[in-house]
């Protein structure tokens, strides 16, 4: 397979500023005592596996105020349907994932198309941390700490043209490991496809992350690489991103297809339009159990209309939900 490569850019990630607190001082004991790398780690009792999965990343004013749902909630309840159907299946089947040496095509009305290593994608971008409310259709909601970019940045390195109207996402097909693919009681046509219209995918809030908690993404959370957009609801922020496609028509959509009465193209979360078979007005914040329900009204667009409500003014949002 052809590889290209993206022009070199020098995009320096600093040590300074890096979270969680613990990786940061131990990291600065390991220099104090001349202790480097893993051989140092090792020394310190610190999980080799923690050191290498840990990012350098800036941090940023998002969502500072949050209460983050914890790491242990996030990891473990999960929507990926590639690995299974239940909350805790992603976690459980996590290694029928395969990550190595990711790609990711970049096709259609863009000047700069092929196929793309991650490792070359990310270099380009500096890694940033926001903190976002994730509400999934489903009437659950979660508050995550992100690593990754801005999907504005990495969309402008392949210069969409003019007919670039749409922007379509596409995730890992590979049913040899994902049983699920191979499953001909799937309700799923594989692969998983989302989109965004161009203003949309252009919006600063529209991330893509390659990390969680200071960490890189495990797997049952989309690794190496997934959308996320917080203002609509959680299936548009789609996971293990092989493709990307600028296109002039909007692009068919997973569960739109499946549903389209149920789940439409833009899925903005609105309290007001209820699902047709429970309320929207309402979410369950994580982790809850059978004595903390902790039930809290959703905002309408999750509560970031003051950056995205001017794309859908004059849009009749009960139409076009
Ligand atoms: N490829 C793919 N992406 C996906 C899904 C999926 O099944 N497959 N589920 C979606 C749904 S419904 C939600 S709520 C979020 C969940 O993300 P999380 O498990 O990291 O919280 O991922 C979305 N992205
Ligand atoms: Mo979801």
């Amino acid at each position: 397979m052809l590889i290209k490569s993206l022009s070199k850019s020098s995009s320096i990630l600093t040590e300074a500023d890096v979270t969680p607190e613990s990786i940061y001082h131990q990291r600065r004991k390991f220099m104090k005592q001349g202790l480097y790398g893993l051989a140092g780690a090792a020394f310190s009792g610190m999980s080799p596996s923690l050191l290498a999965n840990a990012l350098s990343f800036k941090s940023t004013a998002y969502g500072k105020k949050e209460t983050l749902t914890p790491e242990k909630a996030v990891t473990t309840y999960n929507n990926f349907y590639e690995l299974g159907t239940g909350k805790d299946d992603p976690v459980n089947n996590a290694s029928q994932l395969k990550t190595d040496d990711w790609t990711i095509e970049v096709a259609g009305h863009a000047e700069v198309t092929g196929q793309f290593s991650l490792k070359d994608i990310v270099k380009k971008q500096q890694l940033e941390e926001r903190i976002y409310r994730l509400r999934c259709v489903e009437a659950w909601s979660m508050v995550i700490p992100w690593v990754g970019f801005s999907l504005a940045d990495m969309l402008k390195q392949f210069k969409p043209t003019s007919k670039a109207k749409y922007v379509e996402f596409t995730s890992i097909y590979d049913p040899d490991n994902l049983k699920a693919q191979k499953s001909v009681f799937s309700t799923i046509d594989w692969p998983y496809k989302e989109g965004l219209r161009m203003d949309e995918a252009m919006n600063e809030l529209s991330f893509m992350a390659t990390g969680l908690y200071g960490k890189s993404l495990p797997n049952q959370n989309g690794a190496p690489i997934r959308l996320v957009v917080p203002w609509k609801y959680g299936f548009k922020s789609i996971k293990s991103i092989v493709k990307i496609r600028f296109t002039e028509e909007m692009p068919q959509t997973t569960w739109n297809q499946i549903a389209s009465n149920e789940y439409g193209f833009y899925a903005n979360v609105n309290p007001q339009v209820d699902h047709p078979r429970w309320s929207q007005a309402s979410e369950r914040r994580l982790p809850s159990s059978f004595f903390n329900l902790k039930r809290i009204p959703t905002k309408m667009f999750n509560g970031y209309e003051e950056q995205v409500a001017h794309m859908y003014k004059g849009m009749d949002l009960k139409r076009y939900y």
